[in-house]
């Protein structure tokens, strides 16, 4: 059986924990199609939040309580960086965290796509689960917000860390996204694939990146695999992060209904066959998916992969 999974960061990252658990149950293979919107060029750098997010939970290496990057981190790099004056002062690069961003930019500079530099550094991490990037093309996500004064498009990593997204927001652009190609092998995933879930990732700034690469939507669309998504909201609420914000600025409701209305059922030209739902959201329908409820809270491997055996019957 072969499972692929669309992804952002912590909730996509938590969400796999419990997919590889459910998987080496039932004798499962994971691909995870991991979104890229989030990338960013910062001190010559290359970084890639979500996929690193995935790799390093998923390898045991992640800090639980940040929500980012490496656990046992130290932050040399970035006080020196700060004594120079460099900016952006405002993102904070851990110096375990640099390391990858090295390799990764060094890789990248010497030619090899994304999709090749992301099966490198895993080679180390071991994390159980093929990554894909969505795309090895330049995808960004940025925010049309009023800064200082002046409406703006800016990076989505400024409008998050250094504004923490509370700035008058307008709307979220994939730049990029129209020439963008899937990753090498992403469609050859989604075609043999038997059942793709939809992390409870942010559907906003996550999900609809991935989805805005040409192909991939059609893909989906097409394929042969049921589309199962789990709801990242609820009770009306994120888990954490900002995906209030983000729903809030495409005008649609923070619920498990609202986000299954943005979705829609493929049924009726939307992305999904079916829709989880936390227990406190039962009743909430998506016509033309089969919804069911049972808890989503992921406070443990055990929790998520019952979610995830959940998602699976229901398609
Ligand atoms: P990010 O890229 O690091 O922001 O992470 P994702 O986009 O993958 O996931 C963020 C989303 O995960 C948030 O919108 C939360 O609502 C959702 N989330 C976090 N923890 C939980 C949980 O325990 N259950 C559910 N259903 N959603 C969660
Ligand atoms: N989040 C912060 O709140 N502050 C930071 O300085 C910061 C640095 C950073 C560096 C590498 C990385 O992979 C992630 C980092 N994040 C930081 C998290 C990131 O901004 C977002 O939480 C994600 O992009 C949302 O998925
Ligand atoms: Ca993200």
């Amino acid at each position: 059986m072969q499972i692929v999974v669309l992804a952002g960061g912590i909730g996509g990252a938590r969400f796999l924990l419990g997919v590889r658990a459910h998987a080496r149950r039932i004798g499962a293979e994971v691909t995870a199609v991991v979104n890229v919107g989030d990338d960013v060029q910062m001190h010559g750098l290359r970084i890639c939040p979500d996929l690193d997010s995935v790799m390093y939970t998923l390898g045991g290496a992640h800090d639980p309580e940040r929500g980012w990057g490496r656990v046992g981190e130290s932050w040399v790099v970035k006080e020196e960086l700060a004594a120079y004056g460099a900016e952006p002062s405002w993102f904070g690069l851990g110096d375990k965290d640099v390391a990858t961003h090295l390799v990764r930019t060094t890789m990248l500079t010497a030619g090899y796509p994304l999709s090749a530099v992301t099966e490198a550094l895993c080679a180390r991490w071991q994390p159980g689960v093929r990554l894909l990037p969505a795309t090895d093309d330049r995808l960004e996500t940025h925010v049309v917000a009023e800064v200082e004064g002046e409406r703006r498009a800016i990076h989505f990593q400024e409008w998050w860390v250094r504004y923490r997204g509370d700035v008058p927001t307008h709307r979220f652009v994939f730049a990029g996204a129209e020439a963008a190609k899937p990753a090498a092998g992403v469609l050859d995933a989604l075609g043999s694939a038997d059942v793709v879930l939809v992390a409870p990732s942010n559907p906003v700034v996550s999900v609809a990146p991935v989805l805005a690469v040409p192909g991939i939507k059609e893909a989906l669309a097409d394929g042969p695999a049921p589309v199962v998504g789990v709801s990242p909201i609820i009770a009306g609420a994120a888990v954490r992060g900002m995906a209030d914000r983000c729903l809030a600025t495409i005008g649609v409701e923070c619920s498990a209904a609202g986000v299954a209305g943005l979705y829609g059922a493929r049924s009726a030209g939307g992305l999904l066959d079916g829709w989880l739902v936390d227990s406190s959201d039962a009743g909430v329908e998506l016509p033309g998916a089969r919804v069911r409820a049972v808890p989503l809270w992921m406070t443990d491997e055990d929790a998520t992969a019952a979610m995830v055996a959940a998602a699976l019957e229901l398609a």
